[in-house]
């Protein structure tokens, strides 16, 4: 009977000691520390758009949101389906809308940044592959802030987005490469 007696104060023992270690970790488990990696850049809707098969140069779109307190900035893009690719802008210069290569795109603190036909857009030049509708390419993006980011880009069909807003490929005005 001592035994058992020994054996449950030593059980009430090692619980008296286990509880307390147990209440000093609970803490550690609510520190906002353990959030800090969620993802501060979203990429959606990203698509480009089909084109014959000897077209050299094609386009990508996406709308990007940013979450973070502070801005970003688009610094780069790379496909392994193109050659080359730059970031691009759309400017109105002598009544012609002419596309240009720009270093970096910004990206608002808690905002959004949409590249779309007639404006800011992923210029994939000397493609590897036809761009085919229903089909997907690769895409990494490079932010400032947030590093790499992969996403996969939807093709779709010639008359997707708005036509009249997408001015012809017109390269003239970087003849640079
Ligand atoms: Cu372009």
């Amino acid at each position: 009977m001592r035994l058992t007696a020994l054996t449950a104060s030593l059980f009430a023992l090692s619980m008296a000691t286990a509880i307390p270690t147990y209440a000093e970790q609970e803490p550690q488990h609510v520190m906002p520390s353990s959030e800090a990696p969620h993802a501060t850049i979203n990429v959606s809707t990203a698509w480009s758009r089909e084109l014959p098969p000897n077209a050299p140069v094609g386009a990508a779109f996406m709308s990007i949101d940013n979450h973070s307190d502070q801005p970003d900035r688009l610094l780069s893009a790379d496909s392994s389906i193109a050659a080359i690719t730059e970031l691009h802008a759309h400017i109105h210069q002598d009544d012609v809308m002419r596309m240009v290569k720009v270093d970096a795109i910004d990206v608002p603190a808690h905002g959004n940044l949409t590249l779309e036909p007639g404006g800011y857009h992923v210029m994939l030049i000397d493609l590897k592959k036809p761009l085919i509708a229903g089909e997907q390419l690769p895409l990494t993006l490079q932010f400032e802030h947030a590093g790499q980011v992969d996403i996969i880009v939807d093709i779709k069909t010639s008359d997707a987005g708005t036509s009249a807003a997408q001015p012809q490929m017109d390269h003239s005005a970087h003849d640079s490469h």
